[in-house]
């Protein structure tokens, strides 16, 4: 049985995830046996839906592995289906001001806390239909808010203030688009900017998660107190691993 994210969150130790966009209960459970806390099964960019969400869960958890889905876009009904289905937790992409982040934290909480939707017949409820679950689901369900724009930035101290947020994630991919130097993850314009946010973060007690494409990237953050990183893309990671392995038998195999 995993913890709940809110909690582990909390930890001084950080969580080392992935993003997921194959779909594939197997590439899930690998992860897993791989050594990675958490998955996050990327809605925004993978090709799939909610309905393919429930299967890839299921699998995380059976293997130890904290399911956080990224939703679409910030919409309370996205949200609180990610939860339904099992979610330890929900990213939420592309919030810009404090309004937004309490936005997505009031869609992710039942009354009174918030607004999501209820019903207690839903997997992350073990189907059982009891009143209790509702407190308990609040207490423990993690709600982060990725920051990646320049409002986002200039936003980040009033986000962070977000009551019964759990943590920011800063996403240098679109970030880096925002300041005019796209795809440069690692420019000094987008490093200063996140580097700001994610001590701003650590004074104010939340967690900062990062998007790192390269494991030395990720070791960076992790250097400067990241509460979660989420290393590479599993399409990224499966197609190195490949060509490492083909190219490696072509030149056996072309060797005079
Ligand atoms: C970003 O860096 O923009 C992300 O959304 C990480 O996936
Ligand atoms: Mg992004």
């Amino acid at each position: 049985m995993l913890r709940p994210l809110r909690d582990r969150l909390r930890d001084p130790a950080p969580l080392i995830t992935v993003f997921s966009i194959i779909r594939s209960v197997e590439v899930v459970e690998i992860m897993a046996l791989a050594g990675f806390d958490a998955v996050i099964l990327d809605l925004e960019h993978g090709p799939y839906g909610i309905e393919a969400a429930g299967p890839l869960v299921v699998a995380a958890r059976s293997r130890g592995l904290y399911p956080i889905i990224r939703v679409q876009r910030n919409d309370a009904a996205m949200i609180g289906a990610a939860l339904d289905v099992g979610a330890a937790g929900v990213l939420v992409p592309q919030v810009a001001s404090a309004a937004e982040a309490q936005a997505a934290v009031s869609a992710a909480r039942f009354a009174p806390d918030g607004t999501r939707g209820a019903n207690s017949w839903v997997r992350a409820a073990g189907f059982a239909g009891g009143p209790d679950w509702f407190a308990q689901a609040n207490s423990e369900v993690a709600v982060i808010v990725m920051i990646e724009g320049r409002q986002g930035v200039e936003a980040a101290a009033d986000i962070l203030r977000t009551p019964s947020l759990d943590g920011v994630f800063l996403g240098p991919v679109d970030l880096s688009h925002a300041l005019g130097v796209p795809g440069r993850t690692d420019h000094p314009l987008v490093v200063a900017r996140m580097a700001e946010v994610m001590a701003e973060a650590r004074e104010k007690g939340r967690a900062a998660a990062v998007f790192a494409p390269t494991i030395d990237a990720a070791r960076r953050w992790l250097g400067q107190g990241a509460g979660m990183v989420a290393v590479g893309v599993d399409t990224g990671h499966i197609l190195a691993a490949l060509t490492a392995v083909a190219g490696g038998i072509r030149e056996q195999v072309s060797a005079p």
